[in-house]
């Protein structure tokens, strides 16, 4: 079945993911009105496309999209986003193929960015009493310190910028951000964020910080297999100050034109 419009389209990013793929963990997003699913196979070179087609020809909807070399999560993302916004979907959004953000939220963000004039709806770990959030002490530690840092670097305070579940609504400001690839593979939420809010064209009108917002899991369960390797939070830890400081040249030079 091909894409519908009015679905928000969720882009599944997938590197190696034929043992982590769980079917039934699709389930609710592949019988949910509200949503379209497309898969982005990032040139995997285990069975990955195979159990994705297995799954969309089970489900008898879904779309998977593969990429013939592998370049990263940020730019599988953004292939897909902007095949979404091609296809004329008003709202594209990305969810983890291990679906450590549960099903049902990923259905909650849908729902909220349709029904608010909200420009973005981003999924956010809190650990608090009635929610499960579940991950190891090193990387909630680790993940805090990048959290706070970004959101000192973006200035404004955004509780978590790295749960891979988050939605956004067709804008200048989107399509802007999508023009360009990401400087970095696994910091490109951040750098995503912030082309929102400071666009690189000055010409395009930034979100309001207040029509971005953020959604507190009901549960979200960190599944073993990560690919983020230590060197590679030491990559996204430089990438996200040099995301930061080009963020707040930007700000200036916005701020220095309105002079
Ligand atoms: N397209 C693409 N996706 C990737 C790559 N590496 C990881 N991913 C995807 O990014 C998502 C999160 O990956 P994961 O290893 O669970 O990272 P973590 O949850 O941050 O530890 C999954 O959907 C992965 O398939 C890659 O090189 N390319
Ligand atoms: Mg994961």
């Amino acid at each position: 079945m091909g894409a519908v419009p009015e679905a928000v389209l969720i882009v599944v990013p997938c590197f190696n993911e034929a043992r982590r793929l769980t079917p039934a963990a699709f389930a609710p997003l592949l019988v949910s009105p509200d949503l379209a699913l497309l898969f982005v196979d990032d040139g995997s070179t285990d069975d990955t496309a195979m159990v994705v087609e297995r799954l969309l020809a089970q489900a008898g909807t879904g779309q998977l999209h593969r990429l013939p070399k592998n370049r990263g999560k940020a730019e599988a993302v953004r292939a897909g986003l902007l095949f979404g916004l091609e296809r004329g979907h008003r709202w594209v959004g990305y969810a983890d193929a291990d679906m450590a953000t549960s099903a049902d939220d990923v259905v909650r963000l849908a729902h909220t960015v349709k029904d608010g004039d909200v420009a973005a709806v981003i999924a956010a770990r809190v650990q608090m009493l009635g929610s499960r959030v579940e991950r190891r002490f090193t990387r909630h530690v680790v993940g805090r310190v990048f959290a706070t840092v970004a959101s000192l670097g973006l200035g404004v305070p955004v509780y978590d910028t790295q749960c891979g579940a988050k939605v956004f609504a067709d804008d200048p400001a989107l399509r802007c951000a999508l023009a360009r690839p990401f400087s970095n593979r696994w910091a490109f939420d951040v750098e995503l964020l912030g082309r929102l809010l400071c666009p690189e064209d000055p010409a395009i009108e930034p979100v309001a910080p207040s029509r971005i917002r953020e959604l507190p899991v009901q549960s979200w369960v960190d599944v073993p297999g990560s690919k983020l390797r230590p060197t590679s939070m030491v990559a996204a830890g430089l990438g996200l100050l040099r995301i930061c400081a080009d963020y707040r040249w930007r700000q200036d030079r916005t701020r220095g034109g309105h002079r």
